[in-house]
């Protein structure tokens, strides 16, 4: 027997009022690449926001717009087409409205894949069985020509946050992302506009508040707003828009890995009233085996780790087992 899942319904969107979060926020820390002073103020915006964004950051624009361009093609295939991808085991592939599998929804549709090189494959594999004339052009390669592009901007920023923080050796975290076994997600996330609701000054959750789960997230969007940030009193700020910059989170696992020095962002995203938003996100995260732990370099005399011992794999397995607004660093607190 078939079971069908049926979608989501729209009421269980949350709506947001927009004027009380509409405030586009003046002062995301700025990150240049080719500045000497940048591990400095990269440090300083990790600690007070665990989000920057980073410009001269050296990834050529056509690499972007390739894959911005395949990811929009897809998403322009109907629903019967897009879905046709259901021998992808679940989380990963193509999903709409759902996010994760404990009853989280919003106002998106999106692919979601493993990088590593077997898995990545794999779906792209099923994808071009499923869809020969959209991804006839090479989406395989604009996927993994972006992805070692960002991961090596992913890791050009931990060794400059090693350095800041003087630890070493300097590839401290970098490391991580570049084992072999390193279990790294890269998402592609179509935001529908959603007009209707500019009417009543509302806007739609197009993906919940929540914090990473991985060490880091290197983010990409087009010229669309909708991305917003906590900040440490609570309010949300919303970012503006900038498709030349790579954004950046903090996620748990760097929170833990500098005991609490570095906060993991909570964000959200909501949806845009007129203008389709398109985003990537690498999420570099450890490899299953390793253990995340505040490192001993960086500890002070005397001073103790916030969290109890766990590998990434007991992080990431009891993660997948919350709703996405949910504290998940907060039951591995001591
Ligand atoms: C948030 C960050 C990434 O998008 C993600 C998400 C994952 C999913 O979409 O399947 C989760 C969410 C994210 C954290 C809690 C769990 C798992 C949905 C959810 C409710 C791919 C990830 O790694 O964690």
């Amino acid at each position: 027997m078939v079971v069908l899942a049926k979608p989501a319904p729209l009421e269980q969107i949350s709506i947001i009022k927009t004027h009380t979060s509409n405030n586009f926020f003046t002062g995301v820390p700025v990150i240049d690449l080719s500045r000497p002073d940048s591990k400095a103020t990269m440090i300083k915006a990790c600690m007070e926001i665990g989000f920057f964004k980073v410009v001269n950051h050296g990834i050529p624009t056509g690499l972007v717009s390739r894959l911005e361009a395949e990811a929009v093609k897809f998403f322009s295939l109907s629903q019967v087409e897009k879905e046709r991808d259901s021998g992808i085991r679940s989380p990963f592939g193509y999903g709409s409205k759902r996010i994760g599998s404990n009853g989280d929804v919003g106002w998106l549709e999106y692919l979601l894949m493993q990088t590593n090189r077997e898995s990545l494959s794999r779906t792209s594999q099923a994808f071009f069985r499923a869809n020969p004339d959209a991804f006839r052009y090479g989406t395989e390669s604009a996927v993994s020509e972006y992805l070692s592009a960002v991961k090596k901007l992913a890791c050009e920023v931990l060794e400059m946050m090693a350095e800041g923080l003087n630890i070493q050796p300097r590839n401290v975290f970098s490391k991580l992302l570049m084992d072999e076994e390193s279990d790294s997600l890269f998402r592609l996330n179509h935001y529908p506009p959603c007009p209707q609701l500019q009417e009543v000054d509302c806007k739609l959750t197009g993906f919940g508040e929540h914090t990473d789960p991985q060490i880091i997230s290197i983010l990409r969007s087009n010229n669309t707003s909708g991305l917003q940030i906590s900040l440490r009193d609570g309010s949300w700020v919303s970012v503006p828009s900038d498709q030349k910059s790579f954004f950046i989170n903090v996620g748990d696992s760097l929170q833990v890995l500098t005991n609490g020095r570095f906060r993991s962002v909570r964000h959200r995203v909501l949806a845009n009233s007129y203008k389709s938003r398109v985003s990537m996100i690498y999420f570099g995260g450890p490899p299953h085996r390793e253990r995340l732990a505040p490192l001993p370099l960086l500890m002070g005399e005397g001073e103790e780790s916030l969290y109890k011992e766990f590998t990434w794999f007991e992080y990431k397995t009891s993660a997948y087992k919350t709703r996405l607004a949910d504290n998940r660093l907060g039951q591995f607190m001591k």
